[in-house]
């Protein structure tokens, strides 16, 4: 069994070390090479810069990446797990045959007990991506919000998500790339803890468990994958990768 997953790629912001329509298109490499091996994906994560569901509009920039995940996603199970960009799904992303958890996902693999998340609510984040992980998740902002012209809707977004991951690159650029949440889990019983946001990438043992930062899509072009045996960390652009087996 192949986990394969991906975080942070921030589609639609042009900040990146590539522009996005560039990302998506490396985006679209890795899901084809994806789809000839994985068993599972996990979108962990701030695959949107911004990402806000109405009841008629979709947003058409992200025309392609939504049809490319749904192709995607009708062959293999693909999950999507909410970041602080884009928690706040509301029936489209799930009738492109993704399954959408907000907060995290659990999965057993050969008797271990696997975590994933985003990781943003596990750190002391920021306030800007407080601020939209706060927009989005309390039913009367996200009311308000749905009441903004789109285009419009877009705009503040974009601003305040430059603003959070400004701050975010600043101030998060962990000097422990591990929280201690994730020995919260670890302890709870957890052999693996997968996590994304810091945008840096990460692979190693706590004790006899793993802990795995997915890095990036965005500066780093970083994905994963979990199996049976081992843990695989890969740096896309420079073909390279670290792997560490289980222990135990
Ligand atoms: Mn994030």
């Amino acid at each position: 069994m192949k986990i394969y997953l991906i975080s942070d790629s921030h589609f639609g912001s042009d900040r990146g070390k590539l522009p996005s329509r560039k990302r998506e298109e490396l985006f679209f490499e890795f899901l084809r090479m994806a789809r000839s091996d994985a068993d599972l994906l996990i979108l962990l994560g701030d695959i949107f810069d911004f990402w806000f569901e109405y009841k008629h509009v979709i947003p058409g920039h992200y025309f392609h990446i939504l049809k490319e995940l749904h192709d995607f996603a009708s062959s293999i199970e693909t999950h999507f797990v909410g970041g602080n960009h884009d928690l706040w799904v509301d029936g489209f992303i799930e009738s492109l045959n993704i399954s959408v958890h907000r907060e995290s996902f659990e999965f057993e693999l050969d008797g271990r007990k696997l975590f994933f998340a985003h990781g943003d609510k596990l750190r002391n984040t920021d306030l800007g991506g407080k601020t939209v992980r706060m927009i989005l998740s309390n039913k009367v902002s996200i009311g308000l919000f749905s009441l903004i012209h789109p285009d419009i809707a877009y705009e503040i977004a974009r601003f305040v998500s430059n603003a959070s991951r400004n701050r975010s690159s600043k101030e998060e650029a962990p000097s422990n790339p591990m929280p201690n949440a994730a020995v919260e889990l670890f302890e709870e019983g957890y052999s693996l803890v997968a996590l994304g946001h810091t945008h840096v990438p990460y692979l190693d043992y706590w004790n006899d468990k793993i802990f795995l930062s997915t890095g990036d899509w965005y500066n780093v072009f970083n994905y994963a994958v979990v199996t049976e045996s081992e843990v695989s960390l890969y740096w896309y652009l420079e073909n390279r990768k670290k792997t560490i087996k289980w222990k135990s």
